[in-house]
């Protein structure tokens, strides 16, 4: 019999490199793990060994899955989809910010395809559907002098969950408590990257957001509401115009000015509940 500790060192170290992905070049290497730490930081040492633009890293659960500013993502075996891709963008260090909102949109797209249901976007990285969170993404940069190195994209997306932690219980949802329905995993994941590509095809021509603002503005589900900007030095209120090219949200302040919130910087809540 084998010793439990052997096939945990197995299972965290298994990378099963598959080319059974046929969707476009994004996955057309895919890197799998049955359990890790988070597939983000799996993509960037992949990515630092120098693997190539589109491969995907999809694990069955993260025992270290990251949110933004340090925050944690809940990654329970077998109830979601964590995968995160390396990209190599020609594109200036402060547009690239504009990939999660274009990681959003395939998201969306990706959910109506297969699971058949709508979902809006909580600026910049939230899924959102009946006001819970579905799916949360985390874009990470790495930089040489002042050019981007890489970037990983990372998406989580609560699939089979029929029920959250406690602290979660009031912000998160799944798309089996959505829909009553198992989804096919494998057929989310190449329809949200087949959804992605031209989306990315279209930043790499134009470096920011001209040919997907209005489509995005129309998923909002903060806009044209009052939402509290949590500034580090000091939340203030206004209300919600939509994203302009470069993918910063517009605010109007009580003063009636118009204020750029540009992604990383602060974050947004809505007044009245969660969103
Ligand atoms: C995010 O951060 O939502 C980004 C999540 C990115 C996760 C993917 S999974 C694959 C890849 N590998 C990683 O390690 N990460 C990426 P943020 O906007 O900071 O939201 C974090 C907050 O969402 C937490 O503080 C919780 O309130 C909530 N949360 C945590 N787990 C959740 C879940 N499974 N579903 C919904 N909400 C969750």
């Amino acid at each position: 019999m084998r010793n439990p500790e052997d096939l945990k060192t197995e299972r965290e170290t298994a990378r099963i490199v598959s080319d059974a992905h046929p969707a476009g070049w994004i996955g057309a290497e895919t890197v799998r793990f049955d359990e890790t730490d988070s597939t983000n930081l799996q993509a960037k040492r992949l990515a630092e060994e120098g693997a190539s633009d589109g491969t995907l890293v999809v694990a069955e659960c993260q025992t270290a899955g990251r949110g933004r500013l340090g925050r944690s993502f809940s990654s329970p075996q077998g109830e979601g989809i964590f995968m995160s891709v390396i990209l190599r963008p020609e594109a200036p260090a402060d547009q690239v910010s504009c990939l999660t909102l274009l990681a959003a949109l395939a998201v969306q797209q990706g959910i109506g395809e297969i699971a058949g249901i709508g979902c809006g976007i909580k600026w910049p990285n939230d899924i959102i559907i009946h006001g819970k969170k579905v799916c949360g993404i985390l874009t990470e940069m790495s930089m040489e002098e002042r050019r981007v190195r890489h970037v990983v994209i990372g998406i989580g997306i609560n699939c089979g969950n029929r029920d959250f932690p406690e602290e979660l219980k009031e912000v998160a949802t799944s798309l089996f408590l959505e829909t009553g329905r198992q989804i096919r995993k494998d057929a989310l994941i190449r329809s949200v990257w087949s959804a992605f590509e031209p989306l990315y095809e279209s930043f790499l021509r134009y470096h920011d957001l001209r040919e997907v603002r209005e489509a995005y503005n129309q998923l909002l589900i903060n806009r044209e509401r009052e939402v509290e900007v949590l500034d580090p030095d000091g939340a203030w209120k206004g209300s919600a115009l939509g994203i302009n090219e470069k993918g910063a949200l517009l605010v109007k302040n009580k003063a009636g000015e118009l204020i750029e919130i540009s992604t990383g910087e602060v974050s947004v809540r809505g007044v009245y509940g969660y969103v």
